[in-house]
């Protein structure tokens, strides 16, 4: 038996968990590392299960092609030929403009899905690039790429230092955070409390995280920016503004807020204009404070205006990037530095013309450009860690879209819903077999703080998934070969462009250690920047180095134009006229919204029998008001403008009236994985509609989808 440390891949927490391993690596048991500077100890149901997860007997563990509907298992090499035979031919016929990729969730915690995905990107030459970012952060992204210049320069709550923290559509007690790295979120909320602090929570849910806070307020789905603008207007009413910031346009937002006064937004949000008013002079008052928006309001229809909003208010209350208020992590191990400021639109769809946006189009158009004739039809497909026939909106469309395609190849560790249609599926190792860095969540995270996690197991004859992608992309650019190939092109360019440092002094087990020791020492902390960091100080400190509280990052940071944060956009403020002919609007009766359950990820961990059943079952939530007025008795039927489904309701009055709430990554059919297909469920996102995206993101709208609910038809 050894013990060995490493982070938790599974969650945007990045918990340190320590593990006892059998003789043969196989996980005994896990706890949480108590010697993790940033997580002490702390860990969920989820990471406690990441050695049942490992061992999950469906998990697949050899390359599959599918032959008609069955499947058989191949040799790598063999798989990696059928790939490039697969790939060679839909190029050769049709063109380059005829792939598509698509990245899942899990390539935001992968060291090959940080690492590889440009270089596949590039390979692939296509602009058919679409990935779980516009199910989810994208109106995070675009808000802040026109405010800061740089779409990574994302602000977080200071959580620990904070006096007053107002989080809207977030659920930190069941998602354990996202895009604000917080291991131990429900403890750093309670310590806000415990030193005398306040926490305000607006959802339509009366949710674990809102029990916990001092004040819950219910707002209609999609309301937020409306919520948002109204406070903005009061902090310009009342002259409550402290802007400490070099900041261009507060006149345009000042006049942008004017429409929106509490009182004329009290019937759209259902919050009363006195509470408005109130949260607009405590968060002006409070010592330091910070806003903070997740997912709730990303899904909806002014997702990207929403986030916008909310750093406006962090900047008007003179609490973004300075201590207690929102801030910008600084990450060791950094993306190259932006150059030119963030635009969209550089390109657009070819079949609904909608803009790109970090290289990317809405995955909400992805069936559109399956199903739709014409030069550039997609006729091959890549996916890598995803399954948006679960994920992503009218996911059937996508279901039967996949299953017309010429090829298709995925990057997964199981036949899910989604990779039943590939050709070939390329399984990545196991947990322990895989290093881990989290490049993407350390850029978000609450402290700055690094730490690698070495694979635990030998690899055995089997690629990492590093190798697989880089294999992938040299396969997709015509040339299969050495994957190193990718990382010694890669980093020779960046030592050029550092000027510093010598190939041969990197140290390194494989490409992506060799790259993330590169990045390491050409980063804010490290050895050729002045600083002591190398992956050598990381493998010397396994549980993690901790680099102190978040500093000020302002103005160095941003890429804007103008130099100054850029408090009014313009493409921002052209979509206000929209969102205000939004207040006059007849609302629907009833609106669907999501949630996330503790034991649940996404669409992936229903296979694990630890953590399905009990409370982890897919209903419908509804209050009992709207139960007893639609005679619902058990089952009910809801239906939208996209689809129809049949399912379970629970009845909570922690729901307002009106809302229907269902979680996402349920439905899962047979054939793929056996715990799972017994606890199906049913697929949220048939309820929710492509048709519909927030204009300036593309992003997926998944709340405030208009439904109707009524009982099972007798007979
Ligand atoms: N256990 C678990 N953890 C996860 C995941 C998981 O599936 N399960 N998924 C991971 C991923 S990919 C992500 S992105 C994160 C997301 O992490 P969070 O953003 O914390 O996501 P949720 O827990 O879904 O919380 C969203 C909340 O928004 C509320 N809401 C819905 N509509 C609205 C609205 O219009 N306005 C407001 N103000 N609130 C609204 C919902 O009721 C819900 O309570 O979680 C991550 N962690
Ligand atoms: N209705 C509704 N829909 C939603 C949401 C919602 O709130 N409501 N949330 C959205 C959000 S925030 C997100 S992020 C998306 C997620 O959307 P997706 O990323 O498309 O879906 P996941 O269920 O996370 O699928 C992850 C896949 O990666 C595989 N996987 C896990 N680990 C690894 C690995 O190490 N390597 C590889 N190659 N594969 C791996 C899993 O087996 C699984 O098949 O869903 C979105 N969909
Ligand atoms: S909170 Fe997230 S990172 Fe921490 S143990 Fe649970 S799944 Fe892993
Ligand atoms: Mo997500």
């Amino acid at each position: 038996m050894t013990t060995a440390t490493r982070t938790c891949p599974l969650c945007e927490a990045v918990c340190g968990l320590t593990l006892t391993l059998s003789d043969d690596h196989r996980v005994l048991s896990v706890k949480g590392d108590r010697d993790d500077p940033f997580s002490k100890g702390f860990i969920c149901p989820k990471g406690a299960s990441l050695g049942h997860l490992d061992e999950d007997p469906d998990v697949l563990t050899e390359p599959m092609i599918r032959e008609g509907t069955t499947w058989r298992s191949a040799t790598w090499d063999e798989a990696f030929a059928a790939v490039a035979d697969g790939l060679g031919k839909v190029i050769a016929e049709h063109s380059r403009r005829s792939l598509a990729l698509y990245l899942g969730n899990p390539n935001a915690h992968t060291m090959a899905g940080q690492l590889y995905g440009t270089p596949l990107i590039r390979a692939l030459g296509t602009r058919n690039i679409f990935s779980a970012s516009t199910a989810d952060q994208m109106p995070k992204q675009v808000a802040s790429g026109f405010m800061f210049g740089d779409p990574l320069t994302v602000a977080v709550p200071d959580l620990d230092r904070t006096d007053y923290l107002l989080m809207l559509g977030a659920n930190p007690l069941e998602s354990n955070g996202s895009l604000c790295t917080a291991p131990d979120f429900p403890g750093r909320l309670k310590a806000i409390r415990r030193r005398g602090g306040k926490v305000v929570v607006i959802d339509p849910r009366r949710t674990r995280t809102a029990n916990l806070a001092d004040e819950h307020v219910f707002i209609k789905p999609g309301a937020d920016p409306y919520l948002l603008f109204a406070i903005v207007n009061v902090l310009f009413a009342e002259d409550l503004t402290a802007v400490n910031l070099d900041v261009d346009g507060i006149d345009e937002v000042r006049a942008a807020a004017e429409p929106f006064t509490p009182d004329a937004v009290a019937a759209r949000t259902g919050v009363d204009a006195t509470v408005i008013v109130r949260l607009a002079r405590e968060l002006a008052e409070a010592k330091t404070a910070a806003v903070y928006a997740r997912i709730g309001t990303c899904t909806a229809e002014f997702g990207t205006l929403a986030q916008w909003l909310v750093d406006v208010i962090n900047v008007l209350t003179g609490n973004l990037d300075r201590p207690g208020g929102a801030m910008f992590a600084n990450p060791a191990a950094p993306p190259p530095r932006r150059t030119r400021p963030f635009t969209t639109g550089r390109w657009t769809s070819r079949v609904r013309g909608l803009p790109e946006t970090m290289g990317e189009l809405p995955i909400a158009t992805l069936a559109d450009e399956i199903e739709t004739p014409g030069d550039g039809q997609v006729r091959g497909v890549v996916t890598v860690a995803g399954n948006p026939v679960l994920s992503a909106p009218s996911g059937p469309r996508i279901d039967a879209a996949l299953a017309k395609v010429d090829f298709m190849v995925s990057v997964d560790r199981y036949i899910n819903e989604t990779t039943r249609h590939a050709n070939v599926i390329l399984p990545p190792p196991r947990t322990t077999q895989s290093g881990h860095y989290d490049f993407a969540l350390l850029a978000f995270a609450v402290r700055n703080y690094t730490r690698y996690s070495p694979p635990i197991a030998p690899l055995g004859d089997r690629p990492s998934e590093s190798e697989i992608l880089a294999r992938l992309a040299m396969i997709a650019g015509g040339e299969d070969g050495d994957p190193m190939a990718v990382d010694e092109l890669i980093i020779a360019g960046t030592l050029h462009k550092a000027g510093v440092g010598n190939r041969a002094d990197l140290i390194g087990n494989s490409g992506a250690e060799l790259r993330l020791d590169l990045m390491l020492r050409t980063g804010p902390y490290g050895e050729w920047n002045g600083g002591d960091l190398s992956l050598q100080k990381l493998l010397d400190n396994p549980h993690g180095i901790d680099l102190g509280p978040l500093q000020p990052q302002l103005p160095q940071r941003l890429v804007t134009a103008s130099g100054r944060v850029e408090l009014a956009p313009p493409k921002l403020l052209d979509d206000v006229d929209r969102l205000r002919s939004g207040l006059d609007q007849q609302q629907p009766e009833i609106v669907l919204i999501g949630r996330r359950q503790l034991r649940s990820n996404n669409s992936w961990m229903h296979n694990v029998g630890t953590l399905v059943g009990g409370s982890n079952k897919c209903t419908l939530v509804m209050n009992p008001i709207d139960i007893d007025r639609l005679g619902i008795d058990g089952d009910a039927v809801i239906k939208s403008a996209a689809g129809e489904l049949t399912v379970p309701t629970e009845a909570s009055d922690a729901i307002m009236p009106g809302v229907v709430s269902l979680p996402h990554g349920w439905g899962h059919v047979g054939g793929t994985r056996t715990v799972a297909a017994a606890h199906a469920g049913v697929n949220a996102n048939t309820l929710t509609d492509d048709s519909i995206v927030d204009v300036l993101s593309g992003n997926a709208v998944f709340n405030g989808v208009p439904v109707t609910v009524g009982p099972v038809a007798v007979g």
